[in-house]
């Protein structure tokens, strides 16, 4: 490829419409701290998702911790080490222990089957995560947690436009938390949000996310400032007039590279439910070492030396990175499938920036290098 491609490329909505949106920012004077361009934005994801309250956050890995503190957190919880470690840092930096649980290599998500094994007396609740936009399980999770007395909330940071059976992600657990950073399928440049159906629990994240301020002089509550700013909520509303689009762009992607990629030896494509809605968002293929002829890191690296920046998400696991592997040397061998999934896994670049002649290209070389 003459020019680097990219995982994360940031989608763009219409160029003029979030400009004429940041004019009248400008205008206004009126830049932060819960201002219309905000509310707007809480309003129109609120409406897309079915979901009564939306807290916009500065960034999601805010959100967790802001809605980790809400929900009264602490002591241990129980999480999967295959994530970004964005969901474990959110813990640890609170003084709360994040619990890794191993993940089924089948859906990429939290195994609900190893869950119970991990409670102690001071687990205080789990976090579930949407790896890829595919939802965990929910039903399982939820009831375990009810077992137990524990809290649960999920890392939506990937499944926005997602459902579970038809039902839209967001809608789950206490609260759910979405990314909107750059390289999301819907972007605010940076950002987030908390979801929910109880009041109660969005109020109280409200004013944590502005220093627990509840009038000019008075502040009820331990907060920070996890404010969304005005720009970033207008990036977000225009993005979402092209959230169709953007799906269709990363649709037409993952058929093209699933076409592409099916007769290659060894190599295979994570699939998306076709009956549940999809942002497509990551094209993530599985490389079987005993049947492809290159290893996963050898194939990243010839796709690196060709331009093609593929990534490695979530290698080596959040539990073999610092402080969590000090923490607990012996760990991994807990987590048989997340060891084995993370060192299989490379994600392709997608999203509205890539042609389906570059995919082509690139499933073209993969043929030829993994080919026998
Ligand atoms: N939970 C989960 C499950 C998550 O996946 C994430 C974030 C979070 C929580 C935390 O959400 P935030 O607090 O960020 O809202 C990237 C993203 O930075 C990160 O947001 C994302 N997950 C993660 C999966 O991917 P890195 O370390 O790979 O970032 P970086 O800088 O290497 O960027 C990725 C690629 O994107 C680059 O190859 C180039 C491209 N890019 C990036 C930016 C920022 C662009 O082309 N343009 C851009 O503006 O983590």
């Amino acid at each position: 490829m003459k020019e680097k491609l990219f995982v994360g490329r940031p989608n763009l909505g219409n160029r003029k419409s979030f400009l004429r949106r940041v004019n009248d920012i400008l205008d206004r004077r009126w830049l932060s701290n819960d201002g219309p361009m905000v509310k707007e934005f809480e309003q129109r994801v609120a409406d897309l998702l079915g979901v009564r309250h939306v807290v916009a956050i500065c960034n999601a890995t805010a959100g967790i911790e802001i809605a980790c503190h809400a929900l009264g957190l602490k002591g241990e919880v129980i999480l999967p080490s295959y994530t970004f470690i964005a969901t474990a840092h959110a813990l640890q930096w609170q003084g709360i222990r994040p619990v890794f649980c191993d993940m089924d290599p089948k859906t990429h998500n939290i195994d609900p089957e190893k869950i119970e094994e991990l409670i102690t007396p001071k687990t205080t609740g789990i976090i579930g995560v949407h790896v890829w936009g595919r939802s965990c399980e929910t039903e399982k999770i939820e009831a375990i947690a009810a077992r137990h007395r524990l809290r649960v909330m999920y890392d939506a940071s990937h499944a926005f436009g997602c459902t579970k059976q038809g039902r839209s992600i967001g809608t789950f657990g206490e609260c759910e938390v979405f990314s909107f950073h750059a390289t999301k399928f819907i972007n605010t440049l940076e950002g987030g949000a908390v979801t929910t159906n109880n009041a109660d629990l969005a109020e109280k994240m409200r004013l944590m996310r502005n220093f627990g301020f509840v009038d000019y002089d008075k502040v009820v509550y331990l907060g920070i400032n996890g404010k969304m700013n005005e720009v970033s909520a207008a990036m977000g509303l225009t993005n979402l007039e092209a959230i169709d689009e953007i799906i269709a762009a990363n649709r037409t992607n993952y058929l093209a590279y699933k076409q592409g990629l099916a007769s290659v030896p060894g190599i295979s494509l994570a699939q998306y439910d076709e009956s549940e809605k999809n942002n497509f968002q990551y094209v993530v293929v599985e490389v079987d070492e005993k049947k492809c002829l290159h290893s996963r890191d050898e194939i990243v690296a010839a796709l690196h030396a060709e331009n093609v920046i593929a990534r490695k998400y979530f290698w080596p696991g959040c539990h073999r990175m610092e402080p969590y592997r000090s923490l607990d040397p012996e760990i991994g061998k807990r987590l048989p499938g997340t060891e084995k999934l993370a060192a299989r896994v490379i994600i392709m670049p997608t999203g509205q920036s890539m042609g389906i002649r570059e995919i082509r290209k690139i499933c073209n070389f993969l043929k030829k290098l993994c080919g026998k």
